[in-house]
């Protein structure tokens, strides 16, 4: 993967606009650990940040009048491109640079909470994989966020940062995604995963066993519809909760879906019971994280898998492939599924680091000529949530480059 350092992305931000910026945020993308489709259905989830993330380099306007009023913003991972953003204008969509829709939500859904904006000047660049599932919008949203409100001098909380993202994504680039994504990015921690509770926004982060880790592999598959895919699963969710007078999946109990089954369309009924058993199996995995219970991981994230498969179908002939000679390869000492918003994406494994390179060696030797695609290995770290931080001093940036 690209290594990106904070002299790298100060030296792109002087190269875009002639000066050193004053503050750098940067904010991860993060894998999923387990807790699929569970987050806008009000359930828990298991991710955690990974140590890829995006930068943005920023200073305040140096004008003013009209100036100040705009932000300036350069993404140095397409093609540099540059655009600018009234403050005070009504966001449109931008087919020219649809990443500039990220920052028209996001300055919208601010203004609407109140936040007084300034304008400046922002260099945007970032190692997540793009369409990998690991979630390089959230971190996008999330680092834009932390870096408006810095040069505003505002504060806000982890939580109604999520929620920004969130309602910028919802609203106005158009996907009907949960909270999960934006909330780790904001709150993840060091070594950790975080158990979010989606009902109420608690989370508690659950320490990874020292002697665990994490690998990602990119399966190669293009996500293909992912929106409508996404959004439709969403519907047929809230139909059932609906069925049952309920205001979310979360308020309806296993038991009473299964008596149910005859009543509902047999689509619907396998959405929901993937939702219903996945949030028992989040927590499961949660409690087995933190007292190092190899085999219950295994298992429920193998029972995740399948019910992704089965229930939920989102996996991919490819996906299920990839996960099967991971798990072959595991022998008992890693948990395996994909992780994301499924269609296509990346496969974790959660276990013992030391079987963790046997299991990129046993993708490397079989998973292309199985099934034709070209997997990339991903080695992640639980990483810390977002943060701000001055520039490095101009020696301190030479000495790191
Ligand atoms: C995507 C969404 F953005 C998340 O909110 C979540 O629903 C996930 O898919 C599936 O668990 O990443």
């Amino acid at each position: 993967m690209n290594a990106l350092t904070q002299a790298d992305v100060q030296a792109h931000f002087q190269a875009a606009f002639g000066h050193v910026p004053e503050i750098l945020v940067q904010a991860p993308g993060r894998v999923n650990v387990i807790g699929e489709h569970t987050d806008y259905n009000l359930g828990f989830v298991l991710p955690a940040a990974i140590n890829y993330g995006t930068w943005i380099a920023c200073s305040g306007s140096t004008g003013s009048g009209v100036a100040s009023r705009q932000l300036t913003v350069v993404a140095q991972d397409f093609s540099a491109q540059r655009v600018t953003v009234d403050l005070d204008a009504e966001p449109v969509r931008d087919t020219a640079a649809p990443w500039a829709d990220y920052v028209r939500g996001v300055v919208q859904q601010l203004r609407r909470r109140n936040f007084n904006l300034t304008g400046g000047e922002l260099l945007v660049t970032g190692n997540v994989p793009s369409g990998a599932g690991l979630s390089s919008s959230a971190s996008f949203e999330i680092a834009l966020i932390r870096a408006l409100l810095a040069l505003s001098g505002e504060q806000i909380d982890p939580a109604d940062a999520a929620r920004v993202g969130q309602a910028a994504e919802n609203e106005f680039v158009g996907i009907a995604c949960g909270i999960m994504d934006q909330l780790v990015s904001a709150l993840g921690q060091k070594n950790s995963a975080l158990l979010i509770d989606c009902a109420n926004l608690h989370t508690t982060p659950v320490r990874m066993p020292d002697d665990w880790g994490i690998l990602i592999v990119h399966s190669g598959v293009r996500r293909g519809l992912v929106e409508s895919a996404y959004n439709q699963r969403r519907q047929e969710c809230e139909a059932v909760a609906k069925h049952f007078a309920a205001y979310s999946l979360r308020d309806v109990a296993l038991p009473d879906l299964l008596a149910a089954e005859a009543q509902l369309d047999a689509t619907a009924f396998r959405r929901a019971r993937h939702v219903l058993t996945e949030n028992a199996r989040t927590l499961v995995a949660a409690d087995a994280m933190k007292q190092g219970e190899l085999a219950v991981i295994q298992r429920v994230m193998g029972e995740s898998h399948a019910s992704m498969r089965t229930d939920f179908d989102i996996t991919t002939p490819a996906i299920d492939q990839l996960v099967s000679i991971m798990q072959d390869a595991a022998h008992g000492q890693a948990g395996v599924r994909m992780t994301g918003g499924g269609f296509g994406g990346c496969v974790v494994a959660l276990g013992r680091q030391s079987v963790l390179p046997t299991l990129a060696r046993a993708v490397e030797q079989q998973y292309q000529t199985l099934t034709g695609c070209t997997p990339t290995i991903i080695p992640a770290l639980p990483s810390d949530g977002a943060f701000v931080q001055p520039p490095l001093t101009v020696t301190a940036a030479l000495a790191h480059s």
